[in-house]
């Protein structure tokens, strides 16, 4: 679809406003496969890379057709929501082949911009550009600045952020980090730990750590946002309640949107190998939150140099309290979520995941409708 074909079907005005990952969506920005590279090793991307993974030591631009396949079931999907009457836009590619630097380091290329999630937070009328915790991604936003430059001239309302840019020198990463880890049991323990990758010298944050809730909006602490970075969220929102969630089980915690699912007011999709821990699971309960565990994937392995786990079958993208969209071959996710009442639109997706996760990962939104509801009257002391 034309950029004018767009206009005719959505003549309606320009809005940002998305408060919760459920509200009946309008307007979503969807990713593009081009030019996505394999980044390469820098020291917060070695950790992520799974230990036994096909992706290990390569680098450089991922093979074309696996790109053209990518954008075929991105353009799908963007066709999907766009019958559905939700206005799609897409960010605009670099050419990510190309080295960077900044004056205290370069990178040999950049990363890509298919997962719109990882950069862009909306929250409310705001759209915030993460600080990103990658080398790879210092510049993504970048990819972004059309339309964020557009919502913000056709918006009166809109406000535009960005969080500080952070540095990424060697102070921000545990140099030994990696030599502490022989097996999985090794990296699940420094997990449990909250012991993470990232060092507290300066805030970082990955836009996708954020599960939004209204008033209250939860934050993973891992890999890719460090407590400093969910500090500086607190004290950039001070009418919300940010709530920092770790969760023991997973080796490698990059993006919470594979691990706690916020689906409709009252209901939670955990991962059931990387459950909420008890003292963080109580604000849902005394608020009559259920918090149900995820169906198992239907897959016992990730597609083809691809950095996420199985566990992109729960990466599911809410269209309304009572739609949602799911990956295709998810079968198990699919007949889970249609059990707890769901209109489940199946999505093929899988020939994009490689390029940074599934349907949450692929979009940013810009509007839903609804405002800023305290879903949490109870809250509970020190978290
Ligand atoms: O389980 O691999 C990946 C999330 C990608 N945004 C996982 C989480």
């Amino acid at each position: 679809m034309t950029q004018a074909d767009q206009k005719e079907q959505f003549p309606g005005k320009t809005i940002v406003n998305s408060w919760n990952e459920w509200d009946p969506l309008k307007h979503v920005i969807v990713g593009i496969a081009d030019g996505c590279m394999i980044p390469p090793s820098e020291p917060a991307m070695e950790c992520k890379v799974p230990i036994d993974s096909d992706m290990k030591g390569q680098w450089g631009p991922r093979p074309q057709e696996t790109v053209d396949k990518a954008n075929i079931q991105l353009d799908n999907f963007a066709d999907i929501l766009r019958k559905r009457g939700i206005r799609v836009d897409r960010p605009t590619p670099m050419d990510f082949s190309q080295p960077i630097k900044t004056p205290d380091w370069e990178n040999l290329s950049m990363f890509g911009c298919m997962p719109p999630r990882d950069v862009v937070a909306t929250v409310g009328n705001e759209m915030l550009e993460a600080t990103m915790s990658y080398r790879c991604r210092w510049f993504e936003y970048l990819c972004y600045r059309p339309l964020l430059e557009q919502y913000f001239k056709e918006d009166p309302n809109m406000r535009w952020e960005a969080a500080p840019k952070p540095r990424l020198t060697g102070r921000s990463y545990k140099d030994n980090y990696l030599s502490r880890i022989m097996t999985i049991e090794d990296r699940l323990k420094l997990t449990a730990a909250k012991d993470f990758v990232t060092t507290e010298v300066e805030p970082l944050f990955d836009a996708a750590e954020l599960a939004r809730m209204g008033k209250d909006v939860v934050v993973q602490h891992g890999f890719t946002a460090n407590l400093a970075g969910i500090d500086w969220l607190r004290r950039h929102f001070p009418d919300l309640r940010v709530h920092a969630m770790n969760f023991p089980g997973d080796p490698y915690p990059i993006h919470i949107d594979c691990t706690f699912i916020p689906l409709r007011p009252g209901l939670i999709l955990n991962n059931p190998i990387r459950k909420a821990l008890p003292e963080h699971r109580k604000l849902f309960e005394i608020n009559d939150w259920q918090i149900v565990e995820a169906a198992p994937p239907a897959h016992k392995n990730p597609p083809p140099l691809c950095y996420s786990s199985v566990w992109l079958s729960m990466n599911v993208l809410v269209l309304d309290p009572k739609t949602v969209c799911v990956e295709a071959s998810e079968i198990h996710q699919m007949e889970q979520l249609d059990k707890l009442g769901f209109e489940v639109v199946p999505v093929p997706f899988r020939d994009a995941n490689p390029f940074g996760g599934s349907l949450h990962c692929a979009t940013t939104d810009v509007y839903r409708e609804g405002g800023c509801e305290d879903y949490f009257p109870r809250q509970v002391e020190g978290f």
